[in-house]
């Protein structure tokens, strides 16, 4: 079967490549700047043949190219996992600063989380009026939590213990955004510590 990408699988991995140098690059400007590595761990992935086909049958699109490269948003996907809050606003403002992308989609799901507890921070970029990359942005937390919801997140709802589960997986995400909030707080209390010397 010929790929759902055509022959623009290079293409994909080649903004992947870029998008990555461009973390590492204001990563290694932060690390220089603030003397801390601002970034915990970065992902990254080109979605699998099977998963983009998944993908465009649960969105009721045909499997084709256009559906893949142009509807679908996710072929590129990276995810950058900070330490805290402003670590991850400071590495968007970045991206979303770069000549040669254009912000297609924005969503603040740090400042509006969802509904279930969900907190992370999405970007769709246009890099090169081409090729769409997803690229989520959050912290420890977030990121440790989303591990978590992820065995439940396409399950259906049915018994009582199922909501239970749910909402204790809801306190314990708030409890986490609060916790990161603190330890934002801590840590501009250090530096200005520092500076103050
Ligand atoms: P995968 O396998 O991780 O790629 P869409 O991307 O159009 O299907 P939507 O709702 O428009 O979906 O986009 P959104 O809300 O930006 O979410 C896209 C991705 O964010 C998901 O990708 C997940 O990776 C992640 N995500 C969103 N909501 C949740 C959540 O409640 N829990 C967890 N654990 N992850 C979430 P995919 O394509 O669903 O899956």
């Amino acid at each position: 079967m010929e790929s759902i990408y055509g022959n623009h699988l290079r293409e994909l991995e080649s903004v992947m490549e870029y998008l990555i140098d461009e973390i590492n690059t204001v990563r290694e400007f932060m690390k220089q700047e603030a003397g801390m590595d601002p970034v915990e761990h970065v992902i990254y992935r080109i979605k699998t043949e099977e998963s983009m086909r998944e993908k465009c049958r649960r969105k009721g699109l045909p499997e084709t190219e256009e559906s893949a490269l142009k509807v679908i948003h996710d072929a590129v996907g990276i995810r950058v996992v900070c330490a805290f809050i402003k670590d991850v606003y400071a590495i968007r403002n970045h991206l979303v600063n770069l000549s040669n992308c254009r912000v297609v989609e924005e969503k603040d799901y740090i400042k509006q989380a969802k509904p279930n507890g969900y907190r992370s921070y999405h970007l769709i970029l246009l890099v090169d009026e081409k090729i769409y990359a997803e690229i989520q942005l959050r912290t420890i937390s977030q990121d440790t939590w989303a591990a978590l919801e992820h065995h439940i997140h396409y399950k259906k709802v049915t018994t009582e213990m199922d909501k239970l589960i749910i909402s204790e997986l809801k306190r314990c995400a708030d409890e986490l955004a609060s916790t990161d909030l603190s330890m934002q707080t801590i840590r501009d209390m250090i530096r200005k510590s520092i500076a103050d010397e």
